[in-house]
């Protein structure tokens, strides 16, 4: 069993997708053992892309995942979790995205994309304890 670390994005929030998104997750055969909302400070949108800081979206990037709306923070569990939810996920840019995957179908532009998702397993324990403490996630 793998763990990884997702976001629903405030582009998807705010248009009322965190149970659509949450269906397909579930419907995927992914357990949900840490959830919650939050609104991310800019200082804590920064050091949780801290690996993008010198790229030229940095800034529209981590001002958008303060300043745009509230988040869903979640920890799934899975079988190659960090693949899975990756492939579930789709194309970092939706218009790249193969159909059935959750930006296909929702994400807006390549910032406004709908969700996260941990990359390696490296990245996915430092996202998971960036914002969950041990005892808010249960098997
Ligand atoms: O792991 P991903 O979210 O698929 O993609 P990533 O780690 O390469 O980039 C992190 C986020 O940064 C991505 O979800 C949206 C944003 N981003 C990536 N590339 C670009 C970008 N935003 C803009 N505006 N332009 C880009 O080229």
């Amino acid at each position: 069993m793998e763990r990884t670390f997702a976001i629903i994005k405030p582009d998807a929030v705010e248009r009322n997708l965190i149970g659509k998104i949450l269906e397909r997750i579930e419907s995927k055969g992914f357990r949900i053992a840490a959830m919650k909302r939050a609104r991310l400070t800019l200082e804590q949108a920064e050091g949780f892309y801290h690996v993008h800081k010198e790229r030229p979206f940095f800034k529209d990037l981590t001002t958008y995942m303060s300043a745009g709306g509230p988040v869903v923070l979640l920890v799934l569990e899975k079988d190659n979790a960090i693949t899975g939810w990756r492939e579930l996920m789709g194309a970092t840019n939706p218009k790249d995205a193969a159909d059935g995957t959750i930006r296909k179908e929702f994400a807006v532009d390549i910032e406004k994309n709908s969700v996260h998702g941990s990359d390696s397993p490296e990245n996915a324990a430092f996202e998971i304890s960036y914002f969950f403490s041990q005892t808010e996630i249960l098997s």
